[in-house]
């Protein structure tokens, strides 16, 4: 890699180096596929190809909300996107993506059969399917989609500028640090303040603006992400630490995050889903294996 302060920019930029950093094999600067690869097909509607990251925590969460209030027609079919491996770059996800990122998701109960990218895409429109976690009336709605809107805008700064450099980056470059932890820092206190006089982010409703924002700043200020809560001192953010611990607590949010989730702790871990009872069996499986352990 060029030492920062020597490089001068060439009149065009070629992909003759490697970025360096942990993602670098994922990285490239054209799109479309890279192999032939169908996507399996389960038998409920909806079907998910997607991973446990930020992302694609949003979508898992938001179905098993669906879910635990009833309505059966957000039954999933949950398969593993390997984006380390380049599972985001076959022919077949690509069809249901064409910017090869998760989460995607294709709905087989309209025709034709329809896909939806870009997780914020996904939240509205199972929202909008379902009639639920998207308040009703207008003045709810447009403060639900402005935040909706801002964490689409905003995680980039978090994840692919803060914790890029910070964590993932093979040298620590102090300019680019300071840049994305200024921001990180701005954003904190932008949902602390928000969270001082709100209990959840859409007044006392809880919404597709939660669902979105928890997996990336909830999990944050919770679970030491990019091992930089003391790094950003998270605890500070006192009213959002309030917040992200209140909906850590709920079953669609414990269930949707670990689903396609494949690392971390076996019991954190459920690759494919199903069925509802997956998360019981997996309890089950672990009782009996920890049994055999101590017999
Ligand atoms: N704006 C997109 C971002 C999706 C995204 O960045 N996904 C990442 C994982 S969190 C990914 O698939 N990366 C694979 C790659 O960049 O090749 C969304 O909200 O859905």
């Amino acid at each position: 890699m060029n030492d920062s302060s020597q490089y001068t920019p060439p009149k065009v930029w070629t992909w003759d180096a490697a970025n360096g950093g942990e993602w670098d094999s994922i990285n490239r600067p054209i799109a479309g596929p890279t192999h032939d690869k169908t996507l399996p097909t389960g038998k409920h509607p909806i079907q998910v190809y997607s991973l446990a990251t930020p992302n694609g925590v949003k979508v898992t969460a938001m179905l098993e909300e669906l879910l635990e209030l009833g309505l059966e027609g957000a039954e999933y079919d949950a398969y593993p996107i390997r984006i380390g491996d380049g599972d985001q770059f076959g022919s077949g996800f690509v069809e249901v993506n064409p910017n090869s990122k998760i989460p995607a998701i294709m709905d087989h109960s309209i025709s034709p059969p329809t896909r939806v990218f870009e997780s914020g895409a996904i939240l509205l429109y199972l929202a909008e399917k379902f009639g639920a976690l998207l308040p009703a009336d207008a003045a709810n709605r447009a403060e639900c989609l402005s935040w909706l809107f801002w964490q689409i805008g905003s995680a980039p700064y978090l994840g692919g500028g803060f914790g890029h450099f910070y964590k993932y980056a093979d040298e620590k470059f102090e300019y680019s640090i300071n840049r994305y932890t200024m921001e990180v820092k701005r954003q904190l206190d932008v949902l602390d303040r928000h969270l001082s006089i709100s209990q959840y982010m859409c007044r006392d409703e809880y919404t597709i603006a939660d669902i979105a924002i928890w997996p990336w700043y909830g999990a944050l200020v919770l679970e030491n992400v990019y091992d930089a809560a003391e790094f950003l001192d998270v605890n500070s953010y006192t009213h959002l630490v309030r917040w992200a611990n209140e909906i850590a607590l709920r079953t669609a949010i414990q269930r949707g995050r670990i689903v396609n989730r494949t690392w971390g702790t076996l019991e954190e871990q459920l690759h494919e889903r199903h069925d509802a009872s997956d998360f019981e069996r997996r309890t089950q499986d672990k009782l009996e294996d920890s049994k055999q352990l101590s017999s």
